[in-house]
């Protein structure tokens, strides 16, 4: 694996979660690995989870981190090609990446969409151009369209939790006062449709992810009725489609609360957090022993330690 942005990356998924299951049990086995190797994380926006797991995980592995608020710590970053640049912008976007790819040996970068055009956005276009001027290998922190470090961490805790029978997984809409991106819903879904599981998608109508990684999902509008046997619910907000970027309408039926669990099969409870408690779901909820949220916090780790491992074996082929 040479850069980690996307499920189409990883040639052999069960492989690279058995492996993060492998660093959970010994996060210390290969902790040479990356010694006198270096990983710079880049970041345009806020991260509390990411930016933890990721540079644990690094230490793990022995390797040295570099991390920088990309446009407060740095010079302001012009990103379109071909621009005269005599305005508010001090540095070329390739510029920069040449000069962290001469210093570094992996590069990885977290740029969330703006969520003013969806087809502006969909193109994911500084995540692009890292992959088109970086000369080592790259790995995204959750770009404008995907966010794959946690997706890997949720499918590493879908292969852990398994039930008996075929789990029934149901990624369910959740009310919040902002607008916030569809990336985690559709890498979840990129993911998950990679997995053997029944898999439903509940959202008011005007919500409806990137076609793209949809597959087979079955889509439910109604969520009670999604609800109904769900041995896991992941629940995530995200901007309406119809609306971009605006919210119009809270939704706040839509709010996961014990009443509503009690319609699932004793389920499990995912939220990649930050969550805004009370509001996408109850406080009893997401604190009752069937939620996994910190559980996922702790498998962030060894997710990006699969990752890095992967990358530092195999990333210069
Ligand atoms: C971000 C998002 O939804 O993409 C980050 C989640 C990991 N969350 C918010 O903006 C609240
Ligand atoms: N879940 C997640 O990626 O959290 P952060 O935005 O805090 O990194």
């Amino acid at each position: 694996m040479k850069n980690f942005t996307s499920v189409k990356d990883v040639s052999d998924i069960k492989y690279l979660i058995n492996k993060g299951l492998e660093f959970k049990k010994n996060p210390l086995k290969n902790a040479y690995q990356g010694k006198n190797k270096t990983l710079c994380m880049l970041f345009m926006n806020p991260s509390l989870r990411t930016r933890l797991s990721t540079q644990k995980a690094a230490y793990n592995l022995g390797m040295n981190v570099i991390n920088i608020n990309l446009n407060s710590d740095s010079w302001k970053l012009e990103m379109e090609d071909g621009t005269i640049m005599n305005f508010d912008t001090q540095e070329h976007i390739k510029d920069a990446i040449k000069v962290i790819s001469t210093y570094c040996d992996i590069i990885s970068i977290r740029s969330f969409p703006e969520l003013k055009n969806r087809s502006i956005d969909g193109e994911d276009k500084i995540l692009k151009s890292f992959l088109k001027y970086a000369d080592i290998p790259v790995i995204s922190l959750e770009s404008n369209t995907l966010h794959p470090l946690q997706s890997l961490t949720d499918m590493m805790i879908l292969t852990e939790m398994k039930t008996i029978r075929k789990p029934k997984v149901v990624l369910t809409w959740a009310p919040h006062p902002k607008a916030v991106p569809q990336v985690v819903a559709n890498s979840f879904a990129e993911w998950t449709n990679e997995m053997d599981v029944d898999f439903v998608i509940t959202h008011p109508k005007g919500f409806e992810l990137d076609e793209q990684f949809m597959h087979n999902a079955t889509i439910e509008y109604n969520q009670d009725k999604a609800l109904e046997n769900a041995d896991f619910v992941y629940v995530k907000s995200w901007t309406s489609t119809e609306n971009y970027g605006q919210v119009s309408d809270l939704h706040s039926d839509w709010t996961i609360t014990k009443e509503k669990m009690k319609l699932t099969d004793n389920a499990y409870v995912m939220h990649c957090l930050p969550v805004r408690r009370n509001v996408e779901v109850t406080d009893e909820v997401l604190d009752h022993p069937s939620s996994l949220i910190y559980h996922q916090v702790k498998l962030r780790e060894f997710a990006a330690q699969a990752v890095l491992s992967e990358i530092l074996t195999n990333g210069n082929n």
